[in-house]
């Protein structure tokens, strides 16, 4: 589909993955494209920050290695408010080492990215194979999941070879099952740290149907959307760097193609690109774009915002969004230096989804 359709005929286009896919339904019933970039550094500003804005917007970018205690507190906190609020979580990684190496950057240590973003980032200097090695890695860790999560619901009380259980109580939201997989020690260990994490309601979920737009006038929208969007599935997928906001940036054309062609070549993995315009032009193509680098001017003055002073280039959603096809926008300071942090979520939020309306021509 071209990037004049709207979100919800790319949601539903046969060939869209369905992490893709969940995500176009998620915007369009919360009409938000509009992904927060939450760059703080403890566990208390992060979750109160996702609190202030959740209900406005369909991701929250997370710099996890710049809070200083990040650990089991940050992960349980942010999924359960992404969990209430209804969004998605991204990791802004941006790996780039060799395939093995990513694959444990991606799934163990102090992070364990795979455990707890849906979506992570990667730039493709290494070569394509940093791709199929993280969708290996990917898909070993839903695979383990799914079957630890099968296991819990269709064997009740857990079973004397269960691995991490020496309380008297099971707890029926741990997935303790290691048992239950397959075996292989690179599957066990991704069971290891999901253990305290995943709960029974997060199970994969099939392909979604056709949906109706959440009404403005509801008395609770964000248990409306529930109900209209389902559990969230449990999926991962990986954003390719294509293009980055600062100035001087070595990511030229050729790299930008080569990104768009390493994409094609993982359609159920890639979902789409960091970049400043949209690279769709395949009829196939339906990558989503995120675009950091976006700022409104303050609400009392006018103009345009330029840049940060060390080398982040700023534009408006409406170029962005409305000229040159971007899908979301990402927005970090803007909001986060805000007085009513609410509020301002809420005003990107707008701006960001006229611009998406006027694009599609409503
Ligand atoms: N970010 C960029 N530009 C890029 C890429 C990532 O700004 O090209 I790739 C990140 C950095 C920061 C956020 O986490 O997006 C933008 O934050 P501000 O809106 O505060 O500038």
């Amino acid at each position: 589909p071209s990037w004049t359709a709207s979100f919800e005929s790319r949601a539903l286009a046969p060939a869209t993955p369905p992490l893709t896919s969940y995500l176009l339904r998620l915007m369009t019933i919360k009409k938000s494209n509009l992904c927060f970039s939450a760059d703080v550094t403890t566990t208390s500003e992060l979750l109160a920050v996702a609190e202030e804005v959740g209900q406005s917007i369909c991701l929250l970018k997370t710099h996890a290695d710049i809070i200083s205690d990040f650990g089991d507190r940050t992960v349980r906190g942010l999924r359960d408010i992404a969990k209430r609020k209804g969004f998605l979580v991204f990791e802004d990684r941006k790996l780039g080492d060799i395939g093995s190496t990513v694959q444990r950057q991606y799934t163990s240590g102090p992070l364990s990215i795979a455990k707890w973003a849906e979506i992570v980032n990667a730039h493709i200097f290494p070569g394509p194979s940093i791709v199929t090695a993280l969708a290996s890695a990917a898909s070993d860790a839903i695979a383990v999941y799914n079957t630890a999560v099968h296991t819990v619901i269709t064997s009740g009380e857990p079973s004397s070879s269960d691995t991490d259980n020496d309380q008297d109580k099971p707890d029926p939201n741990k997935l303790t099952r290691t048992i239950s997989v397959p075996s292989g020690e690179k599957k066990a260990s991704i069971v290891n740290i999901s253990t305290t994490i995943f709960t029974r309601t997060e199970r994969i979920s099939p392909q979604p149907t056709p949906f109706p737009s959440m009404s403005s006038a509801s008395p609770d929208p964000l248990k409306d959307l529930k109900a209209k969007l389902g559990p969230a599935p449990y999926l991962r997928g990986l954003l390719l760097l294509a293009q980055m906001s600062s100035e001087g940036n070595l990511l030229d054309e050729a790299y930008t193609n080569k990104c768009l062609e390493v994409a094609r070549e993982n359609r159920n993995f890639v979902l789409g690109f960091v970049a400043q315009r949209s690279l769709n032009t395949l009829p196939d193509d339906n990558f989503l774009v995120m675009t950091p680098g976006v700022q409104l001017p303050k609400d009392s003055e006018t103009g345009k915002v330029s840049g940060d002073g060390l080398g982040q280039q700023y534009n408006g959603p409406r170029h962005v969004v409305g000229e040159l096809g971007c899908d979301i926008i990402i927005v970090g300071r803007g909001i986060l230096n805000a007085k009513d942090r609410t509020a301002e979520a809420e005003r990107y939020r707008k701006a960001g989804w006229e611009a998406y309306e006027e694009r599609i021509g409503l």
